[in-house]
């Protein structure tokens, strides 16, 4: 799909644990300006529901697992993020909703820019709009 894309990051694994690194402009397409993360989502609660106009992300489930599902105007994709050493790469002007998370799950995201609600496009009709003309 158009600006989403899964990536895979080493995964150094001994009887000692799994480690992941993750460099930013190396593993991730972008430098990462912001860190910040979901945790305690009760099963039932969907998240999201807007795209961002510039920001690029990388959702990565540290603990559990939790869906995304991801739209443009013409495509529908869900992802089960299940795996701390994959990443869901969400680039502007993608609708995303986070749902479905488990109990304990920890989703981990890095984001190319500080927080700037501008960069938010919350209703959905409005995001057809905008996105209409760029897809
Ligand atoms: C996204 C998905 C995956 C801040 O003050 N600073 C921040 O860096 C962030 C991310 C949020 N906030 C405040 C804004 C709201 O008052 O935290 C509150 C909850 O944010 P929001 O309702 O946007 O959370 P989600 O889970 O719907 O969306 C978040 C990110 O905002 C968004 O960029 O792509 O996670």
């Amino acid at each position: 799909m158009f600006n989403v894309s899964l990536l895979k990051f080493k995964e150094y694994v001994d009887k000692y644990g799994h480690l992941s690194p993750i460099e930013s402009g190396y593993d991730i397409p972008f430098k990462i300006k912001r860190v910040y993360y979901i945790t305690k989502v009760d099963k039932d609660i969907t998240r999201g529901y807007h795209s961002h106009r510039k920001l690029h992300q990388v959702l990565v489930c540290l603990n559990g697992s939790v869906k995304i599902r991801v739209k443009t105007p013409n495509e529908e994709e869900i992802y089960d993020l299940n795996d701390s050493s994959v990443g869901l790469y969400i680039g502007p002007m993608i609708w995303r909703e986070m749902f479905d998370f488990t109990e304990g799950a920890v989703l981990l995201v890095l984001a190319s820019d500080y927080y700037d609600e501008e960069d938010y496009i919350r209703n959905y009709d409005f995001y057809l709009a905008e996105a209409g003309k760029r897809f």
